[in-house]
């Protein structure tokens, strides 16, 4: 099937990037899906499978990215800047960047209205979107298993000063209407959370996708990770939604601004201690502390911030040292040069 670039969200932005000759003899396709050496995309043209195994960029290509195609030939000629990108910490101990998707407008965080529900999870989640300057939406599954799913959505309220919330019953097309105002033609959608919480059901809902969907264990209530890559979906005259595997552990990269911003309601007490150097640990006059005694700040908000601050720069701090070795290794070959001749 072909789409316009309109609706697979082409914009001046991307368009900015061209230069003449790209006009004559190139064209745009957005990635929908990628595989070891080759990637789905679509573009005006409609749905083409495209080899990269060549492509100088590969291993820097995210689900959602814009490539440029020529006219005559079968493979990229390069990636076009990205409008944003969802980023993640690769795992182990490396400060590496892992891309989770490109050009994205909104980020749902999908938990469910059961054990799913982890305010610190999805303080996190509100962390990489605020960070990426992506609109957050926090959709709440299962509602219809739920005696009280407006208690679910008044402790989600508590995580983020402008954020929406609704609960759906991720299975019934009607319910997720209300999710449709977010994805309007052009705009991208990425679904994020646990395995199990309903991410493909509700593409299958809002798309008619025909993702793959599994019930989940009833011991735990813990999802059996059926989605095994990413995807882009798009919506019968509306947007395009990004499927994700669910993910345990998020562990964030460099997130200075994404934490400011999710955390105002604690960094606002900061400059109002009695001390200056205050270290909010246990000093007198200090404001954090007295807005937890007061019941103004919850105390699980406050570690909340410092785990995520903590974590912030234990990165900001590799990714310095790397830089500080990568240089020193240039003197030592510089300086090997130089010995030899
Ligand atoms: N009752 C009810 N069941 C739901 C709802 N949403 C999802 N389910 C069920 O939950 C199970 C897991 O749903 P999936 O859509 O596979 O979950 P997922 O988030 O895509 O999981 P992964 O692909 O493993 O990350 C399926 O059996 C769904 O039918 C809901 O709102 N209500
Ligand atoms: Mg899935
Ligand atoms: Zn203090």
């Amino acid at each position: 099937m072909a789409f316009s670039n309109q609706q697979l969200g082409w914009k001046p932005f991307f368009e900015n990037q061209l230069i003449d000759s790209d006009l004559d003899n190139n064209y745009p396709v957005r990635i929908s899906k990628i595989y070891r050496t080759r990637v789905e995309t679509w573009s005006e043209r409609g749905e083409q499978s495209i080899d990269i195994g060549l492509f100088s960029e590969i291993k820097n290509i995210a689900v959602g990215d814009w490539l440029l195609m020529p006219n005559m030939g079968e493979r990229p000629l390069r990636t076009l800047d990205r409008s944003s990108e969802l980023l993640r910490k690769a795992a182990g101990n490396r400060a590496e960047k892992q891309l989770i998707a490109a050009n994205i407008d909104t980020l749902f965080i999908v938990t469910s209205c059961n054990q799913d529900f982890n305010e610190s999870r999805i303080e996190r989640f509100l962390v990489l979107a605020t960070e990426a300057r992506i609109r957050p939406v926090i959709v709440l599954t299962k509602a219809d298993l739920s005696d009280d799913p407006e208690q679910f959505k008044s402790s989600a309220n508590e995580l983020y000063h402008d954020v929406v919330i609704e609960y759906v019953d991720a299975r019934s097309a009607t319910n997720v209407e209300v999710l449709k105002r977010w994805c309007r033609a052009g705009e991208t959608v990425v679904l994020i959370g646990s395995s199990g919480v309903g991410k493909s059901t509700l593409i299958n809902s809002l798309a008619d996708a025909g993702q793959r969907t599994l019930e989940i264990r009833e011991s735990d209530e813990k999802g059996r990770h059926t989605t095994t890559s990413r995807s882009l979906h798009m919506l019968h005259g509306g947007g395009m939604f990004i499927d994700t595997p669910g993910i345990r552990e998020l562990q964030l990269t460099e997130s200075e601004k994404g934490i400011e911003d999710t955390f105002d309601d604690v960094s606002q007490y900061f400059g109002q201690c009695k001390f200056r150097n205050c270290q909010h640990t246990g000093e007198k006059g200090c404001a954090i502390m007295v807005a937890i005694a007061s019941g103004d700040l919850e105390e699980r908000r406050w570690h909340s911030y410092l785990k995520l601050q903590d974590e912030h720069q234990q990165y900001a701090k590799k990714v310095s040292e790397k830089r500080v070795d990568a240089r020193s290794q240039g003197r030592t070959n510089k300086s090997l040069k130089r010995r030899k001749k």
